[in-house]
């Protein structure tokens, strides 16, 4: 018999820890297990329970939640206690591919457990405070019956029963996060590479891409459509034509263009067939490798 409330972290790395707090701060009992002894120390000064096996972890609780380096640590950790993982929830809170999500989903399912998915939004301290959100995807009614104690990580956002889901959109997000951290760094390198301090010019690239960004929602419906002709403003061919500038520029000073450059190809390969007087959004099309 195990305590309705009751939740098992498996895992005690930043996050895992980080997890672990937000669910004894919501007041659920917690057991925690980690693969290397010694890290739960504040949490068990906090109320949790240590345990030394992840599969006395497992039979703790019906919610088990794991937070660990990557897949292949997820089956290490569960394969062997799949016989005491059965009819309880796995919450994996572990960075994965949707192909890996999916895989875990059928594995699980032939275990008889349910499990949910989950991509975190948020860094450790934000977890538990109002700027987190977690995704999850998996059965809805797992979702929905887990969702009170799920709410005590951040903003819980159900994303869709296909397990690979939650996945996805973690890394459609991180993929605009890199994207994005990318021209901070080689925009800094660049006014670095004049002698400016990165701290005078942050205010500007603030301002810029707060404004960069408020077009999300016009990219998007221009890549629902597919019609990338609708009131162009700023016309690919044009941007193409003075894209080079950046990789010159970056030349001129000392810096290399190297996290700038892949688009350059994209741009006049677009041009080259026709859509130059597209807004950018166009050059989505060329990145299918399969039919999308
Ligand atoms: N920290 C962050 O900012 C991001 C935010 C978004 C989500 N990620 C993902 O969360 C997973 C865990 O990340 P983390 O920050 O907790 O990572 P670490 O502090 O390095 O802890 C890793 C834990 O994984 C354990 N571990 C590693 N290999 C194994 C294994 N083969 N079997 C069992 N456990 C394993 C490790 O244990 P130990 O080294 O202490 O024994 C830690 O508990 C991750 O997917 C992020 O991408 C975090």
């Amino acid at each position: 018999m195990t305590d309705d409330k009751a939740v098992t972290v498996l895992g005690l790395g930043a996050m895992g820890s980080a997890l672990a707090g937000a669910f004894l701060a919501a007041g659920r009992p917690v057991t925690v297990w980690n693969r290397t002894p010694g890290k739960a120390g504040e949490l068990v000064a906090r109320g949790a329970t240590e345990v030394a096996t992840a599969e006395e972890a497992v039979r703790a609780s019906g919610l088990v939640v794991a937070c660990l380096w990557d897949h292949r640590s997820v089956h290490q950790t569960l394969d062997p206690v799949t016989g005491a993982l059965a009819g309880r929830v796995v919450v994996n809170l572990t960075n994965g591919t949707p192909g890996q999500g999916r895989e875990l989903g059928g594995w699980a399912g032939e275990h008889g457990f349910a499990l949910l998915d989950g991509g975190i939004m948020a860094v450790p301290p934000m977890i538990g405070g109002p700027g987190a959100f977690v995704l999850y995807s998996g059965p809805e009614e797992v979702f929905t019956a887990h969702r009170d104690a799920l709410d005590a990580l951040g903003e819980s956002r159900y994303v869709g029963s296909d397990h690979g889901m939650a996945a996805l959109y973690d890394i459609a997000l991180l993929s605009a996060m890199y994207g994005a951290s990318m021209g901070e760094l080689h925009a800094f390198a660049m006014v670095r590479s004049a002698g400016v301090r990165a701290a005078e010019f942050a205010p500007l690239l603030q301002r810029w891409m707060a404004m960069v960004g408020g077009f999300h929602e016009r990219t998007a419906e221009l890549v629902d459509s597919r019609d990338y002709t609708r009131d162009v403003v700023s016309n690919l061919g044009m941007q193409a034509a003075a894209y080079h500038n950046l990789i010159d520029a970056a030349h001129e000073q000392g810096v290399s263009p190297e996290l700038l450059a892949p688009l350059y190809p994209l741009m006049l390969r677009r041009t080259a067939e026709g859509h130059g007087h597209e807004d950018n959004a166009g050059l989505i099309e060329l990145l299918f490798t399969r039919r999308s």
